[in-house]
């Protein structure tokens, strides 16, 4: 069978939405995982479509692996989304990823592109850890981020950003750089971290871009997970050619972006994308009610031995937990946004978990929680603790992370072996929750020191372990 690239695309059912020959790269993407593919990538050749622009091509650039590069280049960086719901699967051609460049093997071509004068918006999916934050700021204590500060060709993406800024000073154009990552106000959050690097920097010129730069907020929701053997024979099927670049997704799929453009941008509210003066509210019912929900049915699901979120939301006890927790917990923290419904909202989310031919693996959603549970679950333990509440079903949340990790031979965490060690010759449940406690990376002092949270995660992790 062939393979997909732009001489088989005339063997194709159907093609991409707009002729990639055509485009001109005017976006640089950090992190060209599955999701940016499934989500930004797609917005954009639709946008590219219906406007006629053609300057909105992508290079997509791979912070760490040769993986994906390996799997585009031979492809023209043509590959498929697959979309998996009720019925039928379906899938389209996306061709707006132009090309990839990977940071390993040549940090400066990625300084570069994101200095051309061409390129006016670098959007970023780099995971909660790609930031390298401590808290609110920059982790300056970090290794990478002291490496590129001493000035190597930059390898973590603030250092990225920061150099490529600096160079744009050559000519002056400005430039918007879109957080497209699960945080709390992604945007106001890395220009803190770039503003850090450069005043720890001394790069010439950068304090400038850096005026003339912006950072929307942006949410970003689709549920994409990893590719599976099973999904490239689909899309063969479907395709009639080869795509080892192939992503699957769900159906739904919202972008809500703070309008706060530096310069040009795709029309990307003509695809769908909503552009508003608040992300806020959206965002925090993103993080708060799906992400959340995510996490818990990850934990519980896992510590139950379902392999799939599907099968752990199927359980009636672990989604009745999941609808409390949105309803006793979380809703009461937020404020709407206008239009959303959330009790629907949070139905609806339930729902799209429910989705069975999608196998989102309860391991992939559990990584990172070290990461993950500060964004998703501890703000909304600390407005109910504030409000008086006794956060009971959010605490069990965390309490399930805590025994995931504990009971795990080997965790997928940046902190890892931060984990273990606090872990080590913990035998009791009041142990293991004063151990991870005490990491205070992840635990403020006012949350590791609440007599109430505690007591609530000790019962819990009794509960989950005996
Ligand atoms: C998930 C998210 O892996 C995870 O932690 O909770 O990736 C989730 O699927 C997306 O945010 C949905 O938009």
């Amino acid at each position: 069978m062939n393979r997909l690239d732009l001489t088989t695309l005339t063997e194709l059912p159907t093609g991409p939405a707009v002729d990639p020959r055509g485009l001109t790269v005017g976006i640089v993407h950090l992190g060209i995982g599955a999701f940016h593919r499934a989500h930004q990538a797609v917005f954009t050749e639709q946008a590219a479509r219906i406007s006629g622009d053609t300057r909105w091509g992508i290079t997509g650039v791979s912070q760490r692996s040769t993986t994906v590069r390996d799997q585009l280049a031979p492809q023209d960086g043509l590959y498929s989304v697959l979309t998996r719901g009720q019925g039928d699967p379906s899938i389209e051609v996306i061709g707006s990823v132009r090309d990839v460049l990977t940071v390993p093997e040549d940090p400066d071509a990625v300084v570069a592109r994101i200095a051309d004068p061409a390129v006016s918006v670098v959007t970023l999916t780099v995971t909660e850890k790609g930031y390298r934050a401590s808290g609110d700021g920059l982790n300056l204590a970090d290794p990478e981020i002291q490496a590129d500060l001493a000035g190597r060709s930059p390898r973590t993406v603030v250092g990225q950003l920061a150099a490529g800024l600096a160079r744009r000073a050559e000519h002056g154009e400005p430039l918007t750089i879109l957080s497209c990552d699960n945080l709390v106000a992604n945007g106001p959050f890395l220009r803190r971290l770039v503003q850090d690097y450069a005043e720890a920097a001394d790069l010439k010129g950068l304090a400038e871009q850096l005026e003339l730069a912006t950072f929307p907020a942006s949410m970003v929701d689709r549920i994409v997970p990893a590719t599976t053997e099973t999904d490239r024979a689909e899309a063969a099927r479907l395709l009639g050619v080869r795509d080892e670049a192939v992503v699957v997704a769900e159906p739904f799929l919202q972008w809500v972006i703070e309008d706060e453009f530096a310069g040009p941008r795709p029309a990307w509210e003509s695809a769908g994308a909503v552009l508003t003066r608040d992300v806020a509210p959206w965002e925090q019912a993103k993080l708060r009610m799906l992400n959340a929900t995510h996490s818990m049915l990850a934990y519980l699901g896992a510590l139950r031995g379902y392999e799939t979120i599907a099968e752990a939301v199927r359980d009636e006890e672990l989604s009745g937990l999941a609808q409390d927790l949105m309803r006793t917990d979380v809703i009461p923290t937020l404020t709407p946004p206008d239009g959303l419904d959330l009790p629907a909202y949070g139905a609806s989310v339930l729902e799209r978990f429910a989705n069975p031919a999608l196998k989102h693996r309860t391991a992939q959603v559990a990584m990172d929680g070290s990461v993950k549970l500060p964004v998703r679950l501890l703000g909304t333990v600390r407005d109910r603790l504030s409000a008086g509440a006794e956060p009971t079903v959010i605490s069990l949340a965390v309490a399930a992370w805590m025994v995931y990790v504990a009971k795990s031979a080997e965790v997928d965490d940046p902190q890892a072996t931060r984990l273990k060690s606090a872990l080590e010759g913990v035998t009791t449940a009041t142990a293991t929750v004063d151990a991870l406690l005490s990491v205070e990376t992840i635990f403020t002092p006012d949350l590791r020191d609440n007599d109430v949270f505690r007591s609530l995660l000790v019962d819990h992790v009794t509960r989950l372990t005996s």
